[in-house]
Order: structure tokens, then C-alpha cells, then sequence
């Protein structure tokens, strides 16, 4: 039977289903929300995208899309008419881009550390959620059971991403100074870029809502530090976009291609506390690849040739925020950034000013420059090469 609405395939508690739900919300896209535990998504929608992983898409007709950057970039072409969710100007749009990577990428781990370096605190919580994942036909109790399996295969995933007593306090520091930037831009702006939501405000939400806003450690620290990020968290799980808690009710982005000030101090720490790391990520792509013996494009970004929701391509380790970092490299970041990158290299001469005096006031230059030997894209599902 075909419907006309779209079905989210995810769970309450999966980073980057926060992400495409609000997105799906803000773009008011008619769809309904199954768990992924429903026997037809593990029968029929994992076999297609070829491996298991959350968020998907599935569209009235059937066809389905994974990673939330392509279920976005399909329903901005398929609901133009819809609510605008991109800003005009084009530093706006590089702006925006830069941080929905960030959100989604760099911010990962923080939120991974969140939720599991605090598990014994907050373990009946996680317990439940996970086994919200758990097909409903087993007992509750065999679910609980069950649950504690899959919340081992997550909590086993804090190594790789670096996540050691050594770099826990960095790690702490990082995130407490971004939240802190964040409360003061939300005390006077709905959303990131000004009045209404955009892709900065989706990349933001898979680490801040899942795991930094609804998990009970880290939401304490969000709720008692930072109220009004707690707040923004909540908003952009509803339609509307006027917020008239704010004088910046206008519900549009700020004229003349300008970013508001208190999120030029957000993006100097991107810069600062992400750059480190991309540098390392960027450097070990070139490594991996020029260890390969016959690279061609399509071949598959993953240390061993296999289909990985977050492949790495070796290990690193860098000097970042006065500890050594110590982590599988990320080439899904590499590819997230490529997309901002690629945005500043096709503004028209007067918006590629305005946005090199920004990325001077901000210490961002350097990192914008960040390249790979090869393009990483995204094909069937997976990282190749390009
Ligand atoms: N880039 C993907 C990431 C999806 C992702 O990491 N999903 C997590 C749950 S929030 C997952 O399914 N992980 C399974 C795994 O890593 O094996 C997206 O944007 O959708």
C-alpha cells in the first residue's frame, strides 16, 4: 500500500536520528516514527542499505536513504515549496555547513563519553532506551536482557574514538567551553544562524539532544549550565519556527549575508578545539592511501575493505588541548567538511572576501585549507573514493 507520508526508521536515544527528526519536523515533511526494532526493518531495510545502521528514510515510494546529509538534500529538492531551511547569503551557507559538520562529527565522541564514561550513574536509563531497540516480540524483561548486549557494542566503540581517562578532562573542558558559547548565543537568538532553523541547528542536534540533552548525566549538566541550550533542544523538536521568547522573532536569517556575533565566538572554537584533529584525519587519509596498491575511484574507505558506519582508515595521535589524542581516524569528518569547503570555493569574489575576513577574525583559514590527495564521496551507502 503506498502512502503518502514518509517513514523515519530510528530510535529516541540514536545521535543522528535527532538529527533528521528535527529536520523532518522543522520542513513539516508528513511522516510517521517506527522503531528500528520492527521486524521489517531488520528484515527488509537492512538488507537493502547493506548493513545495519540508523537513521533511515523511507520515501511514499519506497526507496530508501541513509545518512541524514542525503535524506536532507532529497527533501530540500523533493519540498522546495517548504519552509526554507538554507539561508541565502552564501558566507550564511558556508557558515551553516561548517557547523552542521562539526555537530556531526567532531561533537560525536563528547556525546559518546557522555553517556557511556557515566554508565553506572545513568544505567537504568540506558538500559530502557536500548531496549526500545529490542523486537517487541520478546518478554520485556529478555528485552532488558538482550539490551545490555547492544549497549556493550557502543560502549566498546570509546577507544577507538579516543575516549580515554588520559583526554577525559580535554574532553570535559572542550565541551563545557562550546556549551557555555552556545548559552550565550541562545539567550539572544532562537536558532544558530538568527531567527529561523537551518543545517546548523540539525548537524548541532544529533550530539546535543540524544545523548547531551536526554541522558540523565549529561542532561543535568545541560539543564542546571546551560538552560537555554536545553531550551533550543526542545524547540527544534517542534514545527513552528516564530519564537516569541525572543526579540529576534522575525523568523529569517540576519540581512546582508551577516552571521550574528555571538556565534562568530561559537565558530572560533570550532576552529580551534576541531582543526587538531581534522589536520590528523586529513594527513592519515593520505597515508592510507598511498598505501594502497591500485587505487581507483570506488574503492572503499575502511582499513580493511569493508562497509563501516564510521570506517577508519588507522590509527592517531596528535597533540590537542594539552593531552596526547589518541584515536581511530575519521574519514567520515574529512568528507562532512568537504562539503563546506567546496561551498567557500564557489562564492562569487565579494562573498569569498567577506568570508576570509571572518575566517581571520576567527582563526579559521588554516583549517579551511585542509585537503586529501583524492576525493572522498559517499556511493551505495559508504565511504569511497571519488
Ligand atoms: N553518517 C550517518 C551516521 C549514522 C550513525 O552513526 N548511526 C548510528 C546510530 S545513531 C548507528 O547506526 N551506528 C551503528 C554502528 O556504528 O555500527 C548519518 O548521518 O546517518
Amino acid at each position: 500500500m503506498t502512502t503518502q507520508r514518509y517513514t523515519l526508521w530510528g530510535t529516541p536515544h540514536s545521535l543522528y536520528t535527532g538529527k533528521a527528526r528535527s529536520y523532518l519536523i522543522k520542513k513539516q515533511v508528513p511522516f510517521d516514527e517506527l522503531l528500528a526494532s520492527d521486524p521489517r526493518f531488520l528484515g527488509e531495510v537492512v538488507p537493502q542499505v547493506g548493513h545495519m545502521v540508523i537513521p533511515v528514510v523511507e520515501t511514499p515510494e519506497g526507496e530508501l536513504i541513509q545518512d541524514c546529509t542525503a535524506i536532507i538534500d532529497h527533501c530540500e529538492a523533493r519540498f522546495a515549496d517548504g519552509p526554507a531551511m538554507e539561508p541565502a547569503g552564501g558566507v550564511q551557507h558556508v557558515v551553516s555547513l561548517i557547523l552542521d559538520a562539526f555537530g556531526s562529527n567532531y561533537f560525536m565522541p563528547l556525546a559518546m563519553h557522555y553517556r557511556w564514561s557515566y554508565r553506572a550513574e545513568q544505567e537504568a536509563f540506558l538500559r530502557a532506551e536500548f531496549a526500545r531497540a529490542i523486537p517487541v516480540s520478546m518478554p520485556y524483561e529478555n528485552r532488558l536482557a538482550a539490551a545490555e548486549m547492544l549497549m556493550g557494542k557502543f560502549n566498546g566503540f570509546l577507544p577507538g574514538l579516543g575516549v580515554t581517562s588520559e583526554v577525559i578532562p580535554a574532553m570535559e573542558d572542550s565541551y563545557k567551553e562550546l556549551l557555555g558559547l552556545l548559552e550565550a548565543h541562545f539567550r539572544v537568538h532562537p536558532y544558530l544562524m538568527g531567527g529561523r532553523p537551518g543545517l546548523a541547528d540539525f548537524g548541532m542536534m544529533a550530539p546535543l539532544y540524544a545523548h547531551l540533552a536526554r541522558d540523565p548525566v549529561p542532561g543535568f549538566l545541560m539543564r542546571t549550565t546551560a538552560p537555554n541550550v536545553a531550551r533550543w533542544t526542545e524547540r527544534m523538536n517542534v514545527a513552528p519556527i516564530a519564537d516569541n521568547d525572543y526579540a529576534d522573532t522575525g523568523a529569517a536569517w540576519p540581512t546582508g549575508d551577516a552571521i550574528p556575533a555571538t556565534l562568530e565566538a561559537v565558530l572560533a572554537a570550532v576552529f580551534a578545539h576541531w582543526g587538531p584533529g581534522l589536520e590528523a584525519d586529513a594527513a592519515q587519509f593520505d597515508r592510507w592511501l598511498a598505501g594502497l596498491a591500485d587505487p581507483a575511484p570506488g574503492t572503499v574507505v575502511s582499513h580493511d575493505g569493508g562497509r563501516s558506519v564510521h570506517p577508519h582508515v588507522g590509527r592517531i595521535e596528535y597533540p590537542w588541548r594539552g593531552v596526547t589524542m589518541r584515536r581511530g581516524s575519521h574519514p567520515h569528518s574529512l568528507w562532512h567538511f568537504a562539503r563546506a569547503q567546496a561551498a567557500a570555493a564557489a562564492l562569487d569574489d565579494a562573498a569569498k572576501a567577506r568570508l576570509d575576513a571572518l575566517l581571520a577574525r576567527t582563526g579559521g583559514a588554516a583549517m579551511m585549507a585542509i585537503a586529501t590527495a583524492w576525493p572522498i564521496v559517499r556511493e551505495n551507502n559508504v565511504l569511497v573514493l571519488g
